[in-house]
């Protein structure tokens, strides 16, 4: 079986980093005892460790060479094909009440899913090797920032990890030895990788993360939808802040003006692509940096809300990835990156679908297999991925370690959608921004298992990740507001709206910058908008449209509303906040109700 390989035995000064803190210990111990591994690998995050886990897993096929010269420091891993996105089906928040989970939930009672997980882990790690990583989310001296420890059987976790978080010394510090101090437990087998035997757990009382049976990122670096999201959501309703699925970028004007938005968009909707989004020639002085990507931890501060990024790297969708469409992610990802699932050229480099150049005549694809440009299947898996680390960004933005975060004047909603949803428009007020929020939807994608193009509704981006009742994920929203004195400005975007013809009306990428811009004109009070029923939308004069080949019946109709798409559009509203039962705030049925008057329904 792939990826199940043997006990490693690491030379003297490796692998025997132990934390001080008893409760960590105590706690690696019981774990130790239930899957009786060969040996214990205690991670540091260095250098050293790093080449030596990269040699061991060169030697055992876990990764794959690439052509150094170019790709330096680069390696290739491929999941089992069975398991090659996230599982929502089998991703469940373990809370003592169904109630507290919510509807939009998979529940499991605790105590039965820790028993049945204790069954499936016992004597699981038997001839294997355990590693046990600490890390810590957010910058070493945020008041936001939380440390994990992730027990794994699997050394792409550990290498992906050491990407992704600030792993080792840095979180055994901001842990300290006091045994009570707050940390995640987080515990990965891949067992034998079987999807019956996949089962992603959140226990949310016991900041406790068990997920076994997979491989794939999002299921298994535990630090990122698991504790930064789920767990993450729970917690900063408890301790008041907001874990949320969002990027964080920074916006510049010529005259050295700066703002940071962060936006809520579903999984591969773009969000790597607008954290690191190149203004086009016309916005000459203009400049965007990147945050981060994926997620947004956010806290109240004098009456705003300031933001960290908790994350350290990029786990990013792979196809479509070029110098066209993001030219900084492709410079992040040519060197010190692991692709999972990719295709290997003859040559060493790796290939996918959307990068620059011709196909290469022949390629072996992610599953392993002979590849030419005349067969039928993907090179590359639609959801593989890059990890790389967010020091690779050329914009990373200069405060992404700063611990107090960063000032956000707008947030963003937006989804895929081909129809319906204008390219932009601006909430009312915070409650109606909440309301937008509650109700986005997007044509599903290939980051998750299941039919792909189909819409959902997806609240805040954070339907598969919210850990608690979503109701009370809004109400905790509007609860957030009540304290903004200063609050950010809400706004939806869609990039996807199509015309007649099947062709997306918007160019997208870089010319995301004009609609950048309108909303930053909005923040400082500049910009044009009329008044509609959903919200401000600005007419075409408001946008920056100068240099750009698109045609004016495209831009009317990216900005319009057509009335019989938007009454269905809150018929299926009122279908979604039914289907939650009765868990919505008054306020947002409210804001519904208002909506629908609106469109005489
Ligand atoms: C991701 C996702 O990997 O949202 O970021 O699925
Ligand atoms: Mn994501």
């Amino acid at each position: 079986m792939k990826n199940l390989a043997p006990a490693i035995f690491p030379p003297k000064g490796i692998g025997d980093t132990k934390p001080s803190n008893k409760a960590v210990l105590d706690w690696v111990d019981e774990i130790a005892k239930l899957t009786q591994p060969e040996n214990i690998f205690w991670c540091d995050g260095s250098e050293h460790e790093s080449e030596f886990l990269i040699a061991e897993s060169l030697k055992q096929n876990v990764l794959i060479e690439l052509n150094q010269k170019r790709v330096a420091r680069s390696y290739l891993h491929r999941s089992n094909p069975n398991d090659v996105a996230r599982v929502e089906q089998f991703t469940f928040v373990c809370t003592p009440t169904k109630q507290e989970a919510g509807p939009t939930n998979n529940w499991a009672e605790p105590t039965e899913t820790y028993a049945k997980l204790r069954a499936l882990l016992s004597a699981a790690m038997r001839g294997r090797t355990m590693f046990v990583i600490p890390y810590m989310m957010g910058p070493a001296d945020s008041p936001l920032t939380k440390v994990g420890f992730e027990i794994t059987d699997s050394k792409y976790v550990v290498l992906s990890l050491r990407i992704m978080t600030r792993m080792g010394d840095v979180a055994l510090k901001r842990l300290g030895n006091d045994p009570s101090a707050e940390w995640n437990r987080g515990v990965h087998s891949l067992l034998d990788v079987n999807p019956e035997r996949r089962f992603i757990c959140h226990f949310p009382r016991d900041n406790t993360i068990i997920s076994v049976g997979s491989g794939y990122g999002g299921n298994v670096l535990l630090s990122k939808k698991c504790l930064a999201l789920r767990i993450g959501s729970y917690l900063a309703r408890k301790q008041n802040w907001m874990a949320e699925h969002m990027l964080i970028l920074g916006v510049e004007s010529p005259e050295g003006r700066k703002h940071y938005v962060a936006a809520a968009f579903p999984s591969a909707c773009g969000k790597t692509n607008f954290a690191m989004l190149i203004p086009p020639a016309h916005f000459k002085g203009w400049k965007v940096t990147t945050v981060g990507d994926d997620i947004g931890w956010m806290r109240i501060r004098d009456g705003r809300l300031y933001a960290v990024n908790p994350e350290n790297g990029y786990f990013g969708v792979v196809p479509g990835t070029s110098y066209k469409s993001n030219p900084n992610a492709m410079r992040s990802i040519a060197h010190d990156t692991i692709y999972t699932n990719v295709a290997l050229a003859d040559d060493g480099d790796v290939w996918w679908e959307g990068k620059d150049g011709e196909p290469p005549e022949h390629a072996i694809d992610w599953r392993g297999n002979d590849w030419t440009p005349q067969s039928n299947e993907k090179a590359a898996h639609p959801n593989s991925r890059f990890t790389t680390p967010m020091r690779n960004n050329p914009v990373l933005d200069p405060d992404v370690d700063e611990g107090e975060g960063v000032p956000i004047s707008a947030i963003i909603f937006g989804g895929r959608r081909s129809d319906t949803v204008p390219l932009v428009y601006q909430a009312f007020d915070w409650n109606n921004g909440v309301y937008l929020g509650a109700t986005m939807a997007s044509e599903t994608t290939a980051a998750a298992t299941g039919a792909v193009g189909r819409v959902r509704r997806d609240p805040m981006a954070m339907l598969p990740f919210c850990g608690y009742n979503i109701g009370d994920y809004f109400q905790h929203w509007l609860d957030i507001g009540k304290q903004l004195t200063n609050p950010p400005l809400i706004f939806n975007v869609n990039w996807f709206r199509k015309g007649a013809d099947g062709k997306f009306l918007w160019p997208g990428f870089g010319e995301n910058m004009r609609v950048l811009k309108w909303m930053i004109d909005r923040c400082e009070g500049s910009g044009g908008a009329l008044k509609s029923p959903i919200g401000w939308l600005p007419s075409p004069h408001d946008l920056d449209l100068a240099e750009l080949d698109v045609d004016r019946n495209a831009v009317d109709e990216l900005l319009g509303l057509d009335h019989e798409e938007w009454q269905k559009e809150i018929a299926a509203h009122k279908e979604f906040f039914d289907s939650l039962g009765n868990v919505v705030p008054q306020e947002l049925q409210k804001q519904r109700e208002q909506l629908a008057a609106e469109f005489k329904l």
